[in-house]
């Protein structure tokens, strides 16, 4: 079986819907098809400070979010990052084969560094893309399900993955990305030529999976379309209406071309109000299924445990041999 890897950084309260579309739904579907390792890239989250009370809290919301849209510890090993050491060790090696003008070329960097402000945004934010390199490397995948923002990062670790190849010898295994296109970049509901995003959207924006019904709904019949009337998918002239046609199409299992037919002379209302049905119906019991979990949290913790056991195993193997490649001394 083919190999998949893929993370999702704690980073709010809840997954939103780019998330869910662009990410996490292939990963469910990816667990019958690969040997697959998903984490919670809590590691990554700390390179925007959050407070540890606030880190404990999203990481274990983030994981019982996991395992509640259908990832099953039988069939894929689900852990936390910081829980398998070997992701900060292999970081370390692989940056010390990462120029620094690659580095500065990584656009998701620039464009945070300027929300941050440049001297604010911390070396960690820097080096993100060499961390997410070692997590992918460590466990020799094939195949990273993720959405459009992080083919750049991809394209990072397959480099690096093919220069630590030819240095040191064939160690890597060079992964694909796997980007679905109808779903690569689902966009913000008020801005909608700009992602969906944890950080940047506002709340009217985003359409968070563990969101009551009401503000979903309400939400979506808010969501800017344009002044005209026809529900036709037209990315340049009509962004709002083409993303509410991305998000129905992907939710319903229905080709684009025959939503436009269906509400073909209806206006704007009906469509919004089918589509915030479809959203409400995805997201309530996966709501449901996240607070069951985690009102058990010893359970929920012992889950992950047995992930980071399983997923140890394999990120050992790797270490020891990028270790014994790169000329350090073998432990005792
Ligand atoms: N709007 C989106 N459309 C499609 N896919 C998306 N992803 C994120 N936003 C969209 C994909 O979701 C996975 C997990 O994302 P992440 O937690 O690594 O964070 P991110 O890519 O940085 O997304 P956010 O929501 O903007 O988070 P913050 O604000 O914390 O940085 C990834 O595979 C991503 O491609």
């Amino acid at each position: 079986r083919p190999r998949v890897l893929s993370g999702i950084q704690p980073t709010a309260d809840s997954f939103h819907l780019g998330n869910y579309l662009g990410a996490v739904r292939q990963w469910v579907a990816m667990q019958e098809t690969h040997e697959a390792f998903y984490c919670v890239v809590d590691l990554h989250a700390i390179t925007v400070n959050p407070a540890p009370e606030e880190l404990r809290r999203r990481t274990r919301i983030a994981a019982a979010q996991l395992f509640a849209v259908g990832l099953d510890p039988e069939r894929c090993t689900v852990f936390v990052q910081s829980h398998v050491r070997e992701h900060t060790e292999l970081a370390w090696m692989l940056s010390c084969q990462t120029g620094m003008g690659e580095a500065a070329r990584m656009t998701q960097f620039k464009d945070k560094a300027a929300k941050y402000g440049e001297s604010a945004a911390g070396v960690g934010l820097f080096t993100y893309p060499i961390l997410m390199a070692a997590d992918i490397l460590l466990y020799q995948a094939d195949q990273v399900p993720v959405g459009v923002d992080q083919k750049q990062h991809l394209e990072l670790t397959r480099d690096l993955a093919q220069r630590f190849n030819s240095r040191f010898g064939q160690t890597f295994k060079v992964p694909n990305p796997y980007i679905l296109k109808e779903v690569e970049k689902i966009t913000d509901l008020q801005e909608p030529t700009a992602k969906m995003s944890k950080s940047s959207s506002s709340p009217q924006g985003i359409l968070d999976v563990l969101e009551q019904p009401g503000p979903l709904r309400k939400k979506v019949m808010r969501a800017v379309t344009d002044t005209g009337t026809e529900v036709l998918a037209d990315e340049e002239n009509k962004p709002g209406v083409t993303n509410l046609l991305r998000i129905q199409s992907a939710l319903s299992g229905t080709p684009i071309p025959e939503l436009e037919a269906r509400y073909a002379g209806q206006g704007y209302g009906t469509f919004k109000k089918d589509v915030a049905e479809l959203v409400v119906d995805t997201f309530t019991p996966i709501r449901e299924r996240t607070e069951k979990l985690l009102a058990d949290e010893a359970e929920l913790d012992k889950l992950l445990a047995a992930g980071a056991e399983r997923a140890r195993e394999v990120a050992r193997e790797t270490m020891a041999e990028v270790r014994e490649r790169m000329g350090f001394l073998p432990t005792s």
